[in-house]
């Protein structure tokens, strides 16, 4: 016999679960004994929303489930957002929390953190929102979990336990998780796939962050098609810049829609083809997409493919390497586009060059950025900063929400401790997380945090005047972002131009703590 709380870390830790980020509570107090019993990792953030960003980047440069526990009701919502953009980023983030307990009245009775639907608010912006009804079904509740995060796109989802059930007692056998088989494609659509690939004159591929683990063969197909390579922002990395098919991260650059017009056969690899990517409108795609997607549904949202190629992208391009022929070329072609392609990243990012420059040495090729919502990042780093390698690159895509930066960082360095991580933020979106590098801080992480202050939300007062409008809750001038380090124990430092800024990077890679760079335009 045990408790529920016991056996759910022992159901964690039976998933290699090594670390969680959480915020314990009086009502998920069994669950925090289980964790130290069960020997899992817990880090400590400053907010829920910093535990769930900070699991999504954990995940992301890991491929692993990323974990958070928190206690019920306003923990479970203040982590909600986060959890969001993880679903909208396809990103596999557990939030394990308590809830109400097993006979509570569903119209409600006061009890503390009492939510009204908890459940049905979390299941609306997850895959699913899990409630357990028994401890014995609680190693089943966390391998149905994991099964459900790891097998086709994968989501975040929420577990609930009831309150009380976290310390009433009971037994259950451990339920090991299956061995998942990747979904291998149909035959007969690589057949059909190959025939039109084969077939094109200029063709040219677009990638997404589903492909992250299929780089190597991603490069042979394209190399077998003599095809340029648009990446995603997720798919960042996946086609590596230095090669001379890699155009580069952008759907929204003009030149991509003009390659793709271009085209006469687009491959397109797990890739949404979403509008928070191709933000300055739909890509010419019509008729001519090779479409391969693990998700059934994706496959035909957002461009209808003239082939589908249903199943998980190694080995659908696996399979279409085998059936093309050898290396076809026409460097010509790819250059011409590449050096259209970089022309333009360059100039949109022109305004941040030395910052993005050094930045990109800093990193080298196996660093990891992760960038916030702001104007240097979407406008700059996507598409001007070099990447050589799939998950390298984090960044809140599809639900654009700020102080995703900071947290997310904290994951990936924890979940990649040997890489170079640097956050890269607006000024108005790290103070949404600023807390979190305090966190940091306790950690002892060698972690940049590149504050670029404009003095307010950039973006947004651009549009207020781009619609004639006076300016109205945009500026916020004159904070002190080094002092603000300092004060939750980083390193803090000004570096204004490119050279300060280099030493003072240099010298936060190797510090014993967080260090904020901040960097007034
Ligand atoms: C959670 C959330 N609230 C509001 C917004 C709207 N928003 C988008 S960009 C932006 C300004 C961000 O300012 P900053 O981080 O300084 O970046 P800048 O635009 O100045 O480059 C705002 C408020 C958002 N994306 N997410
Ligand atoms: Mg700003």
């Amino acid at each position: 016999m045990t408790t529920g709380g016991r056996l759910l870390a022992h159901a964690l830790a039976a998933h290699g679960v090594e670390v969680v980020w959480g915020i314990p509570g009086t009502h998920n107090l069994e669950l925090y004994a289980g964790l130290r019993a069960a020997g899992i990792r817990h880090v400590s953030p400053r907010h829920e929303q910093g535990a769930a960003f900070a699991a999504d980047g954990y995940s992301r440069v890991t491929g692993r489930v990323g974990v958070c526990v928190t206690t019920s009701g306003p923990a479970v919502l203040n982590a909600a957002t986060a959890l969001a953009q993880a679903h909208s980023d396809s990103i596999p983030v557990l939030l394990v929390a308590p809830g109400m307990p097993l006979r509570h009245p569903g119209l409600g009775n006061g009890e503390l953190h009492e939510s009204r639907d908890l459940g049905a608010a979390m299941g609306a912006i997850v895959a699913a929102s899990h409630r357990v009804t028994s401890v014995e079904e609680i190693p089943l509740a966390v391998a149905q979990a994991f099964a459900r995060m790891t097998s086709g796109r994968p989501r975040p989802m929420h577990l609930e336990i009831p309150l009380d059930l976290l310390v009433a007692e009971g037994a259950a056998a451990p339920v090991a998780a299956p061995a998942l088989a990747p979904v291998a494609p149909d035959a007969a659509a690589l057949d059909a796939a190959a025939a039109r690939l084969g077939a094109a004159a200029r063709p040219c591929v677009l990638v997404g962050g589903g492909a992250s683990a299929a780089a190597a063969k991603l490069r042979d197909v394209a190399e077998r098609l003599g095809a340029p390579v648009v990446c995603s922002i997720n798919g960042k990395g996946t086609m590596p810049d230095d090669h001379p098919l890699g155009m580069g991260a952008g759907y929204a650059r003009p030149v991509t829609a003009e390659l793709v017009a271009d085209s006469d056969c687009v491959l397109v690899v797990g890739s949404e083809l979403a509008p928070s990517d191709a933000w300055n409108g739909p890509l010419p795609l019509d008729g001519k997409v090779v479409r391969v997607d693990v998700d059934p549904i994706g496959i035909v949202t957002n461009a209808r493919p003239a082939v589908a190629v249903v199943g998980d992208a190694a080995l659908a391009l696996a399979g279409l390497a085998g059936r093309l022929g050898g290396e076809r070329s026409d460097g010509e072609r790819a250059a011409r586009w590449r050096a259209a392609f970089r022309a333009g990243a360059d100039a949109d990012g022109a305004r941040w060059a030395w910052l993005l420059e050094a930045l990109g040495d800093g990193l080298g090729d196996d660093g990891v950025l992760a960038a916030d919502s702001a104007m240097v990042c979407y406008y700059g780093a996507v598409s001007a900063l070099p990447a050589q390698r799939p998950r390298s690159f984090l960044y809140p895509t599809g639900y654009g929400t700020l102080g995703y930066a900071v947290p997310a960082a904290i994951g990936a360095k924890l979940g990649r401790p040997e890489a170079r991580v640097v956050a890269l933020a607006g000024d108005g979106g790290v103070l949404f997380s600023i807390a979190e590098l305090a966190a940091a801080a306790q950690e002892g992480l060698a972690l940049p945090v590149v504050v670029v202050d404009n003095g307010g939300y950039g973006e947004i007062r651009d549009e207020m005047a781009g619609r004639g409008d006076a300016p109205l809750g945009v500026d916020f001038p004159g904070l002190d972002f080094a002092a603000l380090g300092r004060a939750l124990n980083c390193h803090g430092v000004r570096a204004d131009a490119a050279a300060p800024f280099r030493d003072a990077l240099a010298a936060a890679f190797a510090a014993d703590r967080p260090t904020v760079i901040h960097v007034r335009e």
